[in-house]
């Protein structure tokens, strides 16, 4: 099917807006957490749940602390948060892979419920301590202190377990770990893993019942996502030898960027709570350091993820570059050149925006407008953006930002993406990150 992307919605004020957001969340709503699509991602997601609740804590306080809380009981016993926590009371089928395909309960340390075995960006630190300040008391800080050990937990995991170049930074092992899963950024070390799009025939992909396959991942890359989970869950999800079995190792900047960002924000959770900032600071120092060091590219003035396994930065310039910039203490030289990166042609970024943040490079020859991670605008990576933009000094650039974020969800609705030339809705049409961050961006004017 190749569906012409349409507009819809059209909100003419921003009470009906917010109404609809509301809405939206609302109806994705499963007793303790909010799916993020019923068609697409009918499970609970782990980044989508953090940006979730950052919208819940405006409109749903409550749920916005349950809706972490059932995340982290699914946290295994190593530290991970698992990406993906399955609803069993839903058939199979209802999602590709589904839980027959991790098998995460055959591995050691895994939670009793089906879930996955990968991560994903540890945005969840951020998002309890921005619930906080929308939502204090007393709840809110009864939920801190219910979630501080197990935030602790998810970062000890990654440095514990996933500095495979043991350089202070965090390694995926698949796309899927990124967010961005089919982004440019992970087209090279993606050509180095051995798989053939004929596998697919064994399965049926979910995502092409409910989606246009022109804008979904294609089947060699479906064939690819599955090869890594193999290998991965052959091993029982067991991080030790990364190096020797895994196929894809990459150090990806936003997911970085959210790890130094996780330490920001238990610093001050700490200090909320009664405990000690001063290893949290100290760690997030680190990062910082370890992130300009190992992925800043003086030569392109942007972060570039590192191919590990090849021992190079990979030269596609994606918007992940720009995500750094959440980092408060992102020294001023690289923070100046994310701006200017922003502000580029590839990117747009302006006080007055034309057009949507891409989520790839528009001018790069493979910018692709419907596909997914690979141009697509989302509303995640643009508030992540924007909050860099702030902490760096350039409200104009920020405000710009948010307009035209608001502008694409009042044009569209709480679409999952929006098409970077035009604004037009695609993917799910009642996406929850989308609803919840708009919610956020409307409560948050500078
Ligand atoms: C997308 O990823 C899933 C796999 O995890 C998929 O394509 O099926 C990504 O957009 C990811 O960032 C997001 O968390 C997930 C659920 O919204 O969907």
């Amino acid at each position: 099917m190749t569906a012409a992307p349409t507009r819809t919605g059209g909100f003419t004020t921003l009470g009906a807006l917010s109404q609809h957001a509301v809405t939206t969340l609302d109806a994705n709503w499963e007793h303790d957490h909010t799916v993020p699509s019923r068609t697409l991602y009918p499970h609970q997601w782990s980044w989508d749940s953090a940006f979730i609740a950052i919208g819940l804590a405006h409109v749903r306080p409550e749920r916005a602390w349950r809706e972490l809380a059932s995340l982290f009981r699914a946290q295994w016993a190593d530290g991970r948060v698992p990406h993906i926590v399955f609803n069993p009371a839903l058939r199979v089928g209802a999602y590709f892979p589904g839980p027959e395909l991790w098998r995460s309960t055959d591995a050691q340390g895994a939670p009793a419920g089906h879930t996955s075995g990968l991560v994903q960006p540890p945005v969840h630190a951020l998002a309890a301590l921005l619930a906080y300040r929308r939502a204090p008391e007393p709840v809110g800080l009864t939920a801190l202190h219910q979630l501080y050990p197990a935030l602790v937990a998810q970062q000890r995991y990654l440095a514990d377990r996933r500095d495979v170049a043991g350089d202070g930074l965090v390694c995926i092992v698949h796309p899927w770990e990124s967010g961005l899963d089919n982004s440019p950024a992970w087209d090279d070390p993606m050509a180095a893993v051995p798989a053939e799009a004929a596998v697919m025939r064994a399965y049926r992909r979910h995502d092409t019942a409910h989606a246009d396959a022109a804008h979904r991942p294609t089947d060699l890359d479906y064939a690819r996502y599955l090869a890594i989970v193999a290998a991965y869950r052959e091993h029982g999800y067991d991080d030790r030898d990364l190096a020797d079995n895994q196929p894809f190792l990459v150090e990806c900047p936003l997911f970085n960027a959210a790890y130094g960002a996780a330490e920001h924000a238990l610093a001050e959770i700490a200090a909320l709570i009664g405990a000690d900032p001063g290893p949290h600071r100290a760690r997030a120092t680190q990062i910082t350091e370890a992130l300009v060091r190992r992925l800043y590219d003086p030569a392109t003035g942007t972060f570039q993820p590192r191919d590990v396994r090849a021992g190079r930065l990979l030269g596609a310039r994606t918007v992940l570059g720009l995500t750094p910039l959440i980092l408060p203490d992102l020294p001023t030289r690289q923070a100046d050149a994310l701006v200017v990166e922003a502000r580029s042609a590839r990117f747009g970024v302006a006080a007055r925006m034309d057009r949507p943040l891409p989520s790839h490079d528009r001018t790069a020859a493979d910018f692709e407008p419907l596909r997914y991670w690979r141009g697509p605008s989302w509303l995640n990576i643009g508030w992540l953006v924007r909050r860099g933009l702030l902490a760096h000094g350039h409200p104009d650039l920020a405000e710009g930002l948010r307009q035209s974020m608001i502008g694409l969800v009042a044009g569209a609705g709480c679409h999952e993406y929006f098409h970077p030339d035009t604004g037009a809705g695609l993917g799910s049409a009642a996406f929850s990150w989308t609803a919840a961050l708009v919610l956020d961006l409307l409560a948050d004017e500078e």
